[in-house]
């Protein structure tokens, strides 16, 4: 996907209230029929996201549907090209947040695209998103 023409640019921010606990994303927690952006994808395209970690601990960002490239982890380029569909989001250090940026491919399947922390005590209490995908 190194060479794919972007179509979007995104931004995701994991971050966490470990005393309720609560984990958002974009600073809210999941909840059907408030999708994560208010601008829908489009199958065919590819977009880039970049998704940030503002809490203490790792969040293993997982994609539903289609795989992703990651191109860089904390400012340093992804070693080889691949596909994968879930990718360690690194906690923050010193206040600077951990920083992961993904092209994100919508080969098909119009309709709605989850997206989640795979620590599932972190998905359950909120951690969780989804796209709408458009044809
Ligand atoms: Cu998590």
């Amino acid at each position: 996907l190194s060479g794919a023409p972007l179509a979007q640019h995104r931004s995701i921010e994991l971050s966490e209230d470990p005393s309720a606990p609560n984990f958002f994303v974009n600073g809210r927690q999941f909840s059907m029929g408030a999708p994560t952006f208010d601008t829908p994808a489009k199958v065919g395209t590819v977009e880039e996201w970049t998704i940030t970690n503002t809490s203490g601990e790792d969040h293993p960002f997982h994609m539903h549907t289609d795989a992703f490239q990651v191109t860089a982890v904390n400012g340093i380029p992804a070693p080889y090209p691949h596909r994968q569909d879930t990718v360690i989001v690194p906690h923050a250090v010193n206040g600077t947040p951990g920083r992961v940026v993904i092209r994100q491919q919508f080969s098909d399947y119009p309709g709605l695209w989850m997206f989640h922390c795979h620590i599932a005590a972190h998905e359950d209490h909120g951690m969780m998103g989804y796209i709408q995908v458009n044809p």
